[in-house]
């Protein structure tokens, strides 16, 4: 099957780097070459959207290439993980970790994994390769941070920040690399819920996202921890939703009518970046 792929544009940079192919490819040839070039595959999940931050054609094309995964679900900090592990049957994930980068937590559990496919690998005579993929915007370059314990990838709020494959050293025998978050156009279910679910992941962020308002409709249907967390009630309906916010916050437009696009992106952006609950 042939497996297409979008992503977006961000810029990363590269320092320390100890190779870089930093011009760009077209997917998935890019995708294929670190699945190619790693023995190690590490799948960056967002722990408050599991399922839906899984790419299941890279998951495929690791399988068939019999590559060795670990599935970390970050931003764990974000999460109820109590309640994810009774929504999702995570026993097809092994071995994973919930990780957060933010809090540093998870990161001795995921080494430890690491260590334990090298060594499973018995490679000698070259550097084991260990290759991080993930959706945009699931902390791919913020984990390898906190793995070498230096800021060496580029990380950003802006989803797509990282392009071209950076490899960094994570041991004198491992190499970490670092790639550009990937969506595949596969994609399960139609335009408006992969739309929806990709503003949820923050694969676009609030400040570019179209149709805010459309967005927050749905969030808000889905969410009732949003109602909550700004002390409105509005029934489940964004619109009041939205204007009773934008007149609490004074975010109005010529005429006192409520800035309507920008109380939506407020919303979506306190949802993305973990303000409110999301379970
Ligand atoms: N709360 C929280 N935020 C995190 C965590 N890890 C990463 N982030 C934030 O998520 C955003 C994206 O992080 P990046 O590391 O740039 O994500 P990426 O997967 O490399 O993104 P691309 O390169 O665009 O695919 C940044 O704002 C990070 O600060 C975490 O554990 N908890
Ligand atoms: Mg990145």
């Amino acid at each position: 099957m042939r497996v297409r792929y979008s992503f977006s544009s961000r810029k990363t940079g590269r320092a320390r780097a100890e190779k870089t192919c930093q011009h760009r490819k077209p997917f998935p040839k890019l995708v294929l070459e670190v699945i190619k070039t790693s023995d190690i595959i590490i799948e960056v999940l967002d722990a408050r959207f599991i399922e839906e931050s899984r790419n299941i054609e890279s998951e495929e094309l690791i399988k068939n290439s019999e590559k060795k995964i670990i599935f970390v679900f970050n931003k764990a900090d974000l999460a109820d993980i109590t309640k994810v592990m009774q929504k999702i049957e995570l026993h097809s994930l092994k071995p994973y970790v919930f990780v957060s980068c933010k809090r540093r937590e998870g990161i001795g559990k995921l080494r430890k994994l690491i260590k334990i496919d090298v060594s499973r690998l018995g490679i000698k005579g070259r550097k084991v390769n260990v290759g991080v993929i993930g959706y945009p915007n699931t902390g791919k370059s913020s984990l390898i941070n906190v793995l070498l314990g230096r800021a060496s990838a580029r990380k950003a709020a802006e989803a797509g920040f990282t392009k071209g494959i950076q490899k960094l050293k994570l041991t004198d025998d491992i190499l970490i690399l670092d790639t550009p978050g990937v969506i595949p156009e596969e994609e399960t279910g139609t335009e408006k819920e992969k739309y929806i679910k990709q503003a949820k992941i923050g694969v676009r962020t609030a400040d570019r996202a179209k149709d805010p308002e459309m967005i927050v409709s749905e969030l808000v249907k889905e969410y009732p921890s949003i109602e909550k967390f700004y002390n409105i009630e509005s029934n489940r309906d964004s619109e009041v939703l939205i204007e009773k916010l934008g007149r609490k916050r004074n975010f109005l437009i010529k005429g006192g009518k409520i800035d309507v696009d920008r109380t939506a992106r407020l919303i979506l952006k306190d949802f993305q970046e973990g303000r409110i609950e999301a379970i």
